[in-house]
Order: structure tokens, then sequence, then C-alpha cells
């Protein structure tokens, strides 16, 4: 039995099922062979499979900034799994479609005003696109082309390189302190990952949002491209890194992963308890209208 907030394959949407190949561009000079591309889709995310690179495209398309709530997040794990399970798939860049914003994170509405239940189902799903994506044996490149914070930097901190567009008002980072939350442990286990102990102590504790140099600087992103060479710059990246024998390549991943991947399986249960205790405080929830309220506030 799947966990909630992860669909059983029997009942997945079918939308999700090899999909015919789309009819030839206008662009495409007639006669010329068509590189054979699957596409996927749902409400939240498209994804295209090139079968003659092997690579995958995941585009986030929830608008009005790609915030990760139960449904996004079941699509993301279930797009996620089928592409691991695809013997014509290696590698998977991660980007969005919304202008402006790569994720805005976990979706807070998720977070307020709903039951211990639902605080659940909605942790499990957050934790269950983590352990996809940490543990996935794909090259997974993330595509930055906008503001990524807290869980939407989960997700670039994530995967095995970061690219962002070097547009300064792009910011990413873990500010979930701003909210008044603390970061669990595997968020933090991740970010220490990357960009090593003080930084991610330092960042964490004061919950900061790094402008895309700024987050370069730190090695929180490992390069800085402009906007409009992002993709072609991941697909570079990507040929690059599947230029290695997968072999090698997932048993180092693993070797360099596994004790963080392990922490939480081995304290998944305890770790949906504590969230589902701290996000169900009044005083937590207060903080979280509050900031909702600050985002409509500066929006007006
Ligand atoms: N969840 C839900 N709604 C959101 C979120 C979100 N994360 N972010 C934005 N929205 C809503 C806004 O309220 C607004 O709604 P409405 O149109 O109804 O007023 C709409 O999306 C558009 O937002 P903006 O007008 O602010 O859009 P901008 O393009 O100006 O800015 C930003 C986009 C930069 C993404 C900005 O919206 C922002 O900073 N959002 C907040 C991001 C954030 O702080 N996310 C943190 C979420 S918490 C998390 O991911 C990890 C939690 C770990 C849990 C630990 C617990 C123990």
């Amino acid at each position: 039995l799947c966990p909630p907030g992860v669909l059983p394959l029997w009942c997945r949407p079918p939308a999700w099922d090899r999909a015919t190949r789309p009819p030839p561009s206008p662009l495409q000079p007639p006669g010329l062979p068509l590189a054979p591309c699957r596409s996927f889709s749902n409400n939240k995310i498209q994804v295209e499979l090139d079968e003659s690179s092997g690579v995958a495209m995941m585009k986030f398309k929830s608008p009005p900034v790609n915030s990760l709530s139960l449904e996004f997040l079941t699509e993301f794990s279930i797009g996620l799994e089928k592409l691991e399970n695809d013997r014509a798939c290696r590698g998977v860049i991660i980007t969005s479609a919304v202008p402006k914003i790569f994720s805005s994170g976990l979706d807070i509405t998720e977070m307020c005003g709903k039951n211990t239940e639902h605080y659940a189902e909605f942790w499990r799903a957050v934790q269950e696109m983590w352990l996809r994506l940490y543990s996935s044996n794909m090259v997974t490149v993330a595509a930055v082309n906008g503001s990524s914070p807290a869980g939407g930097c989960l997700v670039a901190l994530s995967c095995d390189y970061r690219i962002m567009a070097e547009n300064p008002k792009f910011s990413i980072g873990l500010n979930e302190a701003q909210l008044g939350i603390v970061a669990p442990f595997w968020f933090k286990d991740t970010f220490v990952n990357v960009v090593g102990h003080r930084i991610a102590e330092r960042s964490l504790q004061l919950g900061s949002l790094y402008p895309a140099p700024e987050a370069h600087r730190l090695g929180l992103v490992d390069e800085l491209v402009p906007e409009e060479k992002l993709l072609e710059k991941a697909a570079a990246v990507m040929a690059q890194w599947l230029a290695l024998p997968d072999h090698a390549r997932q048993l180092t991943k693993s070797m360099m992963r596994k004790a963080v991947l392990d922490r939480l399986v081995a304290h998944r249960e305890e770790d949906i308890k504590n969230f589902t205790t701290f996000i169900s405080k009044e005083s937590i929830q207060k903080s979280l209208r509050m900031y909702m309220e600050m985002l409509k506030k500066r929006k007006s």
C-alpha cells in the first residue's frame, strides 16, 4: 500500500500514461525525422522525455507561484517515479514554466487552519517527494529560473547540480526562520551537504534568502547564466554528467547521500508526529497567518 499523499500506480491519472507523439512543429523542416519524444502532463507539472538523449525536462506549471501543495507534491512524486522506472530516461532537468518563479516552497495554506490528519498527509507527501528526488538514480539538474524560497530551495538543493538565472531579483534560500518555523533536520542535512556547516548554520538561523549572485558566491548554486541560456546550459551539464557510466555515478551518489536518506527513513513517523505537533500550535498558526497577511499587504 502506498502512504497517503502518494497515489498507488493503479489509480494514477491517465494523463501520465505514454502520450502519443505531438504533431510536428510548423518549424520542423519537412522530411526530417522527429526526435523521439514522449510527454506526460497534469495540471501542475509538464514532462517531456527525449528518448534519443535519455533526458527529461520537467516543468513546474502551477501559477501564480508553483507552491508545493499536496496535489503538486503528489504529482511531482508520481512524475519522478515514472521517469525513474523508465529505462529510456537517465537524467531530468527541473525548471519552471511560471515566469520569475521556480517555486515559492511549501504551500502555506496546507499548513494553516487544517486538522492534524491533513498535516500528517501533507508532511508525508513532502517527505516522499524529497526521498524520491534526493535518492534518484537519474542525474538531476535544477535550472532555477526564478525565486526559490524554502521548499523551492530544497528541491534545487536535492538535485545533483544547480544552475540559476543570473538575475539579482531572483532569490533562493531556506527562509523558514522568517516565518517563525524551523526547517526539519533533513532540510538542514541537505543544505549542509551543499554549502557546509557554517554557511548552513548562519543562513538557517537568519532565514536568509540570497540574491542569485550571492547564492553563487556561497556555493548554494553551482553556476549562474543569463536566463535565456539556462536550458541550453542545463542540457550541456547534463550531457557531461551522462558521459560517465551510470553504475559508477549512481553508486557514488548513493554513498554520498545514504546516511542522510537513512536518517529520515528511520525516523519518518516520528518526523511526521513532530511536524503535526509543531504546526498545530496556536503560536505557530498565528505566525503563519501573519506571514500570509504580510504577503498580501506587500502586494497591495
Ligand atoms: N504558499 C501559499 N501561497 C503563496 C505562497 C506559498 N508558499 N507564496 C506565495 N503565495 C501566494 C501569495 O499569498 C499570493 O496570493 P494572492 O494572489 O491570493 O494574494 C500569490 O501567491 C502571489 O504571491 P506574490 O504576490 O507574493 O507573488 P510575487 O511574484 O510578488 O512573489 C514570491 C513571489 C517571491 C515567491 C513571494 O510570493 C514569496 O516570497 N512567497 C513566500 C515564500 C515563502 O516564504 N515560502 C515558504 C514556505 S514554507 C516552506 O517551504 C518550508 C516549510 C518547512 C516546514 C517546517 C515546519 C516545521
